[in-house]
């Protein structure tokens, strides 16, 4: 009896040490999502978008500086360690990978959708983005989540407390290789915030459209166009960071280019 209850002590003892072990591995190695043969961009660009500690500034500043007027990125609003910790690749597989995700092409008006098991996403389609390839041509999971199957999942997402009167937010979740990203288009107000990896923003007010092509990716963007730009034509531009949420108000146009593989969820106020 007593070496069963040693031989069982034993086994729960190395499970819990390999499950720590996965779990610094995890956290080290950014989740499990980066690849040694990922191209990722050291590119992250300029920074004119206002940064600031999210305890620095109340929500009543947030309200009269922000809410309706510009964007603004925000460190250390919430703690979303322990939802960090879920979104590993080995964890997300475990418990989802069996569940169909819907896929949308990466274009400004995104009409096909693709539904494949998240496993095959993970294996099949998360890439780093081809140069040349058009955004029709681009899979990209984002936007159209399935809230019964990742619910429990999301109820550990702490999401950014400033809300603007009168709206609730929803969710959407995605995660999407090197050099991948939603061109330009705009909608009511929100959050993005990723929890692995780095995404670069681009963004203009409501009022300054910017020139794109609706059906080439942000990358063909940002080599082709981007760098011709007039200094009046330029962007709000920043690259968000794990810990970091940008908020975007109403209307303004924006674009997202992963430099990494990423997971990221947008919380939209609406
Ligand atoms: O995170 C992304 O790549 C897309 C985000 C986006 O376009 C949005 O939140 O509206």
């Amino acid at each position: 009896m007593e070496i069963k209850a040693v031989r069982l002590a034993f086994i729960f003892l190395t499970a819990a040490v390999t499950a720590q072990l996965q779990q610094q591995e995890d956290e080290e190695d950014g989740g499990g999502w980066f690849s040694a043969s990922d191209v990722r961009s050291q590119d992250e660009g300029r920074c004119n978008i206002d940064v600031l500690d999210g305890s620095s500034l109340s929500y009543q500043q947030f309200m009269e500086r922000y809410a309706y007027s510009r964007p603004v990125i925000l460190r250390g609003l919430t703690d979303n360690t322990k939802f960090r910790l879920l979104c590993s690749k080995s964890g997300l597989l475990r418990e989802y990978g069996a569940h169909r995700v819907r896929l949308s092409t990466a274009n400004t008006y995104s009409y096909r959708k693709v539904d494949v098991p998240f496993q095959e996403y993970v294996d099949e389609f998360l890439r780093p983005q081809s140069a040349d390839a058009l955004g029709s041509d681009t899979l990209y999971f984002f936007g159209d989540n399935n809230f019964t199957e990742w619910q429990s999942l999301f109820e550990h997402y702490e999401s950014p407390p400033y809300v603007l009167p009168l709206t609730s937010g929803a969710y959407s979740f995605g995660i999407a290789g090197p050099g991948t990203g939603v061109p330009f288009h705009w909608h009511g107000p929100g959050y993005s915030e990723v929890i692995y990896g780095r995404k670069r923003w681009f963004l203009y007010p409501p009022d300054q459209e910017p020139h794109f092509h609706p059906n080439r990716t942000t990358l063909s963007w940002v080599t082709e166009t981007y760098p011709y730009l007039p200094e009046d034509e330029a962007p709000l531009e920043c690259t968000i960071r794990p810990g970091e949420v940008l908020y975007f108000p109403d209307r303004w146009w924006h674009a997202t280019l992963n430099l990494d593989t990423s997971v990221f969820i947008s919380t939209f106020l609406g």
